[in-house]
């Protein structure tokens, strides 16, 4: 395509030098190769530049001059790139979407997105990992963010959560602690983005309450194989208001529609060094092939007097409302169908807040939440760099807003006229409240009592939940759990931290305790520490598990096939369309980029072998000529690729040259090893993991 040729600027056109000439030869020539009809280029002021290659000298030799505005201001605002990151859930991707009701909430709320049927409300979705930094991997063992901001017709309503439905601590004011000990360490700046190092475990071997949420964090749920495969929870109880100003509590629930899904920690470990942004291209790629990906809304709804009669407290943020006691009802989808134009002006810059909160839906007194609704908007400040931030096309509400704030860092609005307070009398049309359509605080009756720093009694009970939680789970979950806890503890250097927690484990559950200890090498079990209540055996909720509840489904997942020069065609072409057919993904692997296949013919494959391990595959299929499979034993990549796959208990097919290459890595034959031609049996395989293999495999605890 031609190059558009720029104007002459002033400053050529005075100065027109036959050293100018030359330079701009070359550059133009550098745009010729780039090609495209191009924008001209200018300052931050409008000003077209007429060369962005060469910055001004005295003397082609000399020294730069001061006075090259072109230069200063694209230096100084590159200097200024950065901002603070999130101080937790710093790294993060994100999408757009929207939300659609599919059953009215009219009895128990006014939030029209509740109400109105059909109705689609644009959204936001950020997901992240809690302790890492914005450039830290994707799968480490920690809690993912969820945080939903719906733009509705009443403002926007941010629904800030996790994908773990309970949280660490009962009362804001623990938060910075937490924070601290699971960030890395102060004196060495290390363990980026884990838990297993010894504050984290100090702080939880002190802190009786935060059990329930370790044994969430010690499952699979923290590490997810893909965000289109997790949960999602508002957590705290919210209130919705109705028309009459009656109040019902709510919890919120977000469920994929992929089912849930979780990598095994090996594979997670080895993800990290062989795609650091395994998620974040998984979403990406997923979105951008129309694979939308896509929840439920759930809600589960109770009254004040049911809540009364429950065996916990649920303002208590360290406790769940079992699904067998408050059924889930949906209410509605989300659909992330569309990825951001730019990753800083949207993800970036998104700022979330439990305190945005729309007319219809109130916040409960759950003191975790309350010290939440001072928090985000207070951390926005310094994050964003002042209060317009809400100005930002990804904060501002997208229905019309108006009112007396003014100035502040970074205005970007011409509020016009005299009056900017209110009452005035002035403007007729300057905006006022509305008592009718405002919000209004849900009117709670406030109980009598004294002035304190206090945890209320109905707390106390911190373990009750832990065993709830763990004793749901299958017996695989439950291994996962005590290896898990191994692993981390074993990495704790402080031996009286590993007994202390060993000690708490023991009133969850007196097996798993014994598990760990013996994992740990501990000989005699450590004591249990005072309780300030019995630990109450609950019914069992097998809605908790994953690998009990995994969906009988290929859809959304990648099956990797390894081949090489020569390959079958006719098999490749076969398990494509089975795999295709079966709502997945294909990709081919080679040693070589550049393969040809039986039909002689060239092909590009998705991924080279050594830099495409099996780990970034659900389940993997090797086609192999005789020939190439015996060069290929020898290879490492190779050997690793099915090594890998088989211990990470995923499901293989391979054909006579495969079968070669399963030896040479020592594969021992399973229920999940196929022949080539059992496409049923292999993709039927792959919709799970080999869990039977497991322990076959790997040391558990
Ligand atoms: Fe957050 N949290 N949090 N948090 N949180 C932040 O806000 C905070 C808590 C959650 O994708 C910060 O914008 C306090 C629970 C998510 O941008 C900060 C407490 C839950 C995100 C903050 C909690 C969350 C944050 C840091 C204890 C699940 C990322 C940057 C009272 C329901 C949102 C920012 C995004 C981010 C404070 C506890 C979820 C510092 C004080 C419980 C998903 O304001």
């Amino acid at each position: 395509m031609a190059t558009k040729k720029r104007p002459a600027t002033s400053i050529e056109k005075a100065n027109p030098s036959n050293q100018e000439q030359e330079r701009r030869g070359s550059a133009d020539e550098l745009h010729q190769l780039a090609g495209g009809d191009h924008a001209t280029l200018t300052t931050d002021q409008g000003a077209p530049i007429s060369d962005d290659q060469n910055s001004l000298r005295a003397t082609p030799r000399g020294p730069t001059l001061l006075e090259d505005f072109i230069l200063r201001e694209k230096i100084t605002h590159f200097d200024h790139e950065r901002i603070p990151e999130r101080i937790v859930h710093a790294r993060g991707t994100g999408a757009h979407g929207y939300f659609q009701l599919t059953e009215s909430l009219s009895d128990y709320t006014t939030a029209k997105l509740l109400v109105e049927v059909g109705e689609q409300t644009p959204v936001f979705t950020r997901f992240s990992t809690v302790a890492g930094g914005a450039g830290s991997v994707d799968t480490p063992r920690d809690v993912r963010g969820f945080a939903v901001k719906f733009y509705t017709k009443d403002g926007n309503w941010d629904l800030v959560g996790n994908n773990i439905p309970v949280f660490f601590i009962q009362d804001a004011i623990k938060f910075p602690d937490l924070i601290h000990a699971v960030k890395m360490e102060p004196d060495r700046g290390f363990p980026q983005a884990a838990t297993a190092h010894d504050t984290f475990w100090d702080f939880i071997s002190l802190t009786p309450e935060a059990m329930h949420m370790v044994m969430w964090a010690m499952s699979d749920r923290t590490i997810p194989r893909s965000l289109r495969m997790i949960e999602g929870f508002g957590i705290h109880s919210f209130r919705l208001v109705n028309a009459e100003g009656k109040a019902t509590f709510a919890k919120f629930h977000w469920r994929p529609k992929l089912g849930l899904q979780s990598t095994v920690w090996d594979e997670a470990v080895k993800l990290a060094g062989a795609d650091p942004d395994f998620h974040r291209r998984d979403l990406f790629e997923a979105i951008q092939s129309g694979n939308y990906p896509e929840w439920e809304f759930a809600v589960q709804l109770f009254t004040e007097e049911a809540a009364a009669t429950f065996p916990f407290d649920h303002l208590d943020a360290t406790k769940l409302i079992p699904e067998e006691l408050v059924p889930l009802q949906v209410i509605g989808r989300m659909v992330l169908d569309r990825w951001p134009d730019n990753f800083f002006a949207e993800t970036e810059q998104v700022a979330y807040c439990p305190a945005n909160i729309v007319p219809g839906i109130d916040f409960s007194n759950d003191p975790l939440l309350q010290g939440r609704l001072f928090s985000y908007l207070d951390t926005q400040l310094s994050r964003l760099g002042g209060p317009n931030f809400h100005q930002l096309p990804i904060n501002a509400p997208k229905c019309p807003f108006a009112n007396h704030q003014r100035d502040g860092h970074m205005q970007t609005q011409v509020p016009k006229g005299r009056v900017a307070y209110d009452p005035s009398s002035l403007e007729p049309n300057s905006p006022r409240e509305n008592p009718a359509l405002g919000f209004r605080s849900h009117a709670t009756a406030a109980e009598d009592g004294t002035k304190g720093r206090v945890r209320a009694e109905a707390f106390a009970d911190h373990y009750s939940q832990a065993r709830l939680f763990y004793r749901s789970q299958t017996t695989f979950e439950q291994t996962h759990i005590a290896s898990s806890l191994v692993f981390e503890l074993s990495k704790v250097e402080t031996r009286h931290v590993r007994h202390a927690v060993v000690g708490h484990l023991r009133h969850i559950d007196d097996v798993l305790a014994q598990r760990v200890a013996a994992g740990l090498g501990i000989q005699a079990l450590p004591a249990a520490p005072p309780l300030a209540i019995d630990v109450k055996d609950m019914a069992l909720s097998p809605a908790l598990q994953i690998i009990g509840r995994m969906k009988a489904t290929l859809r959304g997942r990648v099956v990797g096939i390894l081949v090489d020069e020569g390959s079958d065609i006719a098999i490749i072409q076969k398990l494509r369309k089975g795999i295709e057919q079966a709502g997945a993904t294909v990709k081919l692997v080679a040693p070589k980029l550049g393969v040809t296949l039986s039909d002689g013919k060239p092909l590009t494959a998705d991924g080279q072998l050594a830099g495409t391990p099996s780990i970034v595959f659900d389940a993997v299929a090797i086609v192999l000529t005789e020939e190439s499979a015996k060069q290929l034993t020898g290879k490492a990549e190779a050997v690793q690729f099915v090594s890998d796959a088989f211990g990470h208990l995923k499901a293989i097919a391979a054909d006579q040259g495969g079968q070669r290459l399963l030896k040479a890595a020592r594969v021992n034959q399973d229920a999940g090893v196929f022949e080539i031609g059992d496409i049923k049996g292999f993709l039927q395989a792959a919709m799970t993991r080999q869990w039977a293999r497991e322990p076959k495999v790997r040391n558990l605890a």
